[in-house]
């Protein structure tokens, strides 16, 4: 067991959970960005309620929600990392796995700040519904991320962890992965949109979304085509979006200033801090529950 605050010990043992060589292409990487994505996505900014504070994915309410299906396999894989480490809180365990996927994956430094808590808020309990739906548009895409209080740039920059990981047939139904390394942080995603055709597929379970198989592998060789969700579609058919999606295609570099910025700033929301970044603890301030 590490001395309490020893984030640089959480850090070293959620990089030896990250090999997996049995699951998915070989890293729990991905899945750990989109849990603390999840984890954080679902602020509202106008009630000041939902983020990662609670870590409420633990309790049937929010970890049951059909947007977060697959999202257990996180859980447990960074369960051994908080028997070894029982004084951090889920909810800043689940933050940190993202950060340090994201750079061990080849990804930028992202800043994170300790402090969150697990304490349960009943009056900041968010409701379902919150977390982007990937069937949907633009304007779908405005309506969540301007309510966690982001702009255009910023949707864009976040869409761009479908560098990572894969859809699921049997979590959210959509199949097969957005680039070829999926386990590779790089501005790819936004290089093979533009440029790549993507062809309107309907899966097997009736879920649409966008494929591209190279049409010059020969037969025996196929690989698993590649895929865009419609929401991922829509940021080529928005003038506001595609402006990004072009920027981020060209300037690697950029893209990584960017994402690191607003993967740091997801993972904040809803976390009040005084002015030398230590949280201020609101626990107990209203009545709430532990289970
Ligand atoms: Fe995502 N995402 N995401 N996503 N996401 C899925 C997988 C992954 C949407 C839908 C899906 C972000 C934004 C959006 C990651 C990170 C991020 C899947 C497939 C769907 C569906 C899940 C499954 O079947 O396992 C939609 C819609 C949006 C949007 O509207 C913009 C953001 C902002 C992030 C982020 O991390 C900043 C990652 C990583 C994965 C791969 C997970 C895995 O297990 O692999």
């Amino acid at each position: 067991m590490s001395q309490s605050g020893d984030y640089d010990a959480v850090r070293k043992d959620i990089v030896a959970q990250l090999k997996k060589p049995d699951y998915d292409d070989g890293s729990a990487g991905p899945v750990f960005v989109r849990l603390a994505w999840h984890s954080a996505g679902t602020y509202d900014v106008a009630s000041d309620t939902g983020g990662s504070n609670g870590a409420g994915m633990r309790y049937e309410a929010e970890g049951g929600d059909p947007a977060n299906a697959g999202l257990q396999v996180a859980r447990a894989f960074l369960e051994p990392v908080k028997e070894r480490h029982p004084w951090i809180t889920y909810s800043d365990l689940w933050t940190l796995a993202g950060v340090v996927a994201v750079k061990e994956m080849g990804g930028p430094d992202v800043k994170w700040l300790p402090g969150r808590t697990d304490f349960v808020d009943d009056s900041k309990l968010p409701p379902r519904g919150r977390l982007p739906d990937a069937a949907q548009g633009a304007d779908h895409l405005r309506h969540i991320f301007y309510r966690m209080g982001f702009n255009d740039q910023e949707i864009v920059a976040l869409s761009g962890a479908h560098n990572l990981g894969r859809g699921h047939k049997d979590r959210s139904g959509f199949d097969g992965p957005w680039v070829n390394n999926p386990t590779r942080f790089s501005n790819q995603y936004f290089r093979l949109l533009l440029n790549l055709e993507w062809k309107p597929t309907t899966l097997s379970n009736g879920v649409k979304q966008f494929n591209y198989s190279d049409p010059d592998a020969p037969a025996d060789e196929k690989e698993e085509p590649l895929m865009m969700l419609p929401t991922d579609m829509s940021l080529l058919s928005d003038s506001s979006f595609l402006l990004w999606v072009k920027k981020y295609a060209d300037d690697k570099d950029l893209f990584f200033q960017h994402f690191a910025d607003v993967f740091g700033k997801l993972l904040e929301l809803g976390i009040k801090r005084d002015d030398k970044g230590s949280v201020i603890n609101t626990d107990n301030v209203r009545g709430g529950y532990v289970s």
